[in-house]
């Protein structure tokens, strides 16, 4: 009896291990989320900003961490907040050649992709070369132009 309590109790502990995240992050499946919501940085500054707390600019790869994540992103926007959310796509190495700054997968061969119609659209003369998601495009993708002061989403395992 006493055996069966003590595993019991180990295996409610190890649970909680794998099932928890950092304070202040929010878990879906098998990622935890932060959203800066208050900080505004560059898409450099916000890849550091994530990397210097154990994270990354958040990969999105499935049409469930997809709608998950534009759910969370309506709840949690709040006047004052950048239209944009950074996230870990960039074609500024080669243009038009997508990829997760993360893994250097591929964005254009991921068989997920999420564009908002008639983006990545390169506006400017300048071009944009960063992925962020809109909140006037729903939290679709959208490129934009990388040093424009933003909001940003990390994520970690
Ligand atoms: C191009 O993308 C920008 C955001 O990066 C957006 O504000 C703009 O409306 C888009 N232009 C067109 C013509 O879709
Ligand atoms: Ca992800
Ligand atoms: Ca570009
Ligand atoms: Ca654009």
């Amino acid at each position: 009896m006493k055996m069966i309590a003590t595993l019991a109790i180990l295996g409610l502990f190890i649970g909680n291990a794998v099932c928890d995240c950092p304070n202040g992050y929010m878990r879906h499946d098998e990622s935890c989320y932060k959203l800066y919501a208050s900080t505004k940085a560059t898409w450099a500054e916000a890849f550091m900003y994530c990397q210097v707390f154990g994270s990354d600019l958040a990969v999105i790869e499935t049409a469930r961490e997809q709608t998950f994540l534009e759910g969370f992103l309506r709840r949690e926007f709040k006047s004052g907040m950048s239209d944009g959310v950074w996230i870990g796509g960039t074609d500024a190495l080669v243009e038009g050649e997508w990829q997760w700054v993360k893994t250097g997968v591929s964005i254009n061969q991921q068989e997920f992709r999420h564009w908002w119609p008639g983006e990545p659209n390169s506006s400017g003369a300048l071009g944009e070369d960063c992925m962020d998601l809109l909140h006037h495009e729903h939290y679709n993708w959208n490129d934009e132009r990388c040093d424009i002061p933003a909001n940003f989403l990390c994520e970690r395992a």
